[in-house]
């Protein structure tokens, strides 16, 4: 059994991708002893949007060594960056030719993406979901852990990998998406509505893993909250709040009756602070890890390790992709 995902190296992960998509990887990973599990940085999918060389440059790097950080494993889990891995882009063209364009501008993310970007959307932004699927279907994944925004990318990918079966003669694994229902979606700390993103212009509305933690600290202290001042799971009444319960539960381990019993009586003011002090200590953890990594050698040696793994696996389906549609020489 194979899992597999990724996070494009775009700005710093947040709190947000940590708990909808890091921490998952790592309880996998911790939890299926038999499944080989590969992680890696989504560099080209961080072109399709306009990107400045020496940021990338950075968040790649940084990515990688966040995944050791957050508890990857590399010697359960293999770690590489996707462009050192050519045949991501090779297979994505021939999924291309065998997907729609309907199917793409179907896209949820495509759609908010290219409203917020008018007339600079680029191609790639489009065709964005077979570079995706190409991921996948290359490394026969059977799950692939993601956010709830996502799910329609993996949705899409099995659409495409039982059409290109049906065609061709069985030649992919379908994979299902592996959504954990906690966390899979954190909001923003200013505005409970839209999703905590590392691009929003905002910057209080999210926490990146790589914050001050005293900064991080006081995003939470002075996150929006509702009026009704008691401490109880209500997302419809409550969003805000409930968003912050699903951070402290998420991070501490307690479910959220606990959490109200805890806070009986008391105002979001404890609440905060307390929720502030868990964050504050997840984020050291995670930067003492970063900080030993991110300059060490071992960095690159566990890169060139995930790019040869990748490689072979990816190599030899891309042979058999290219045989079964006739192309080449033999
Ligand atoms: P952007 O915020 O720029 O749209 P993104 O954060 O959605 O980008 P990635 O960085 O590639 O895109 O996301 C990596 C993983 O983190 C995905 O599985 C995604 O579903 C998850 N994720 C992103 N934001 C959140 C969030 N606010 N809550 C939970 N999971 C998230
Ligand atoms: N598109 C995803 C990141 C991503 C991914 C993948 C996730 C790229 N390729 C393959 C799982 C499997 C995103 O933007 N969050």
């Amino acid at each position: 059994m194979r899992i597999l995902s990724g996070i494009k190296p775009s700005n710093v992960p947040t709190l947000g991708n940590y708990l909808g998509a890091m921490q998952n990887f790592v309880k996998l990973q911790n939890e299926y002893k038999d499944a080989d599990i590969i992680v890696f940085v989504a560099d080209l999918h961080s072109i399709t949007v306009p990107i400045d060389r020496q940021e990338l440059k950075k968040d790649i790097r940084s990515l990688a060594a966040l995944y050791i950080a957050v508890g990857l494993d590399p010697v359960r889990t293999h770690i590489f960056i996707q462009s050192e891995v050519p045949c991501h882009s090779e297979l994505s063209f021939v999924l291309e030719c065998n997907s729609y364009i309907g199917e793409m501008e179907r896209m949820i993310q495509f759609k908010e993406k290219s409203v917020k970007q008018g007339l600079t959307v680029s191609t790639g932004l489009l065709t964005y979901p077979c570079l995706m699927a190409s991921d996948i279907l290359l490394y026969d994944a059977n799950y692939v852990p993601v956010g709830e925004d996502q799910k329609q990318h993996v949705e899409l990918t099995r659409d495409i990998a039982i059409r290109f079966n049906n065609k061709y003669g069985e030649t992919f694994t379908v994979p299902e998406p592996l959504i954990m229902k906690a966390g899979a979606r954190i909001m923003s700390l200013q505005d409970p509505a839209h999703k905590m993103s590392k691009t929003d212009p905002n910057p209080k509305g999210y926490i990146t893993l790589l914050d001050d933690i005293n900064e991080a600290k006081n995003k939470i202290k002075r996150a929006v909250t509702d009026s009704l001042g008691v401490v109880k799971y209500d997302k419809e009444n409550q969003g805000a709040l409930a968003n912050l319960m699903t951070i402290y539960s998420n991070l501490s381990g307690l479910s959220y009756e606990e959490i109200e019993k805890k806070y009986e009586g008391l105002g979001y003011k404890e609440f905060k602070e307390d929720l502030a002090e868990i964050v504050g200590s997840t984020l050291e953890k995670i930067q003492t890890k970063y900080y030993e990594i991110i300059k060490s050698p071992e960095l690159d040696r566990i890169l060139d390790e995930g790019r040869d793994y990748a490689y072979s696996i990816a190599r030899k389906k891309l042979s058999k992709v290219y045989k079964r549609i006739g192309l080449g020489r033999n």
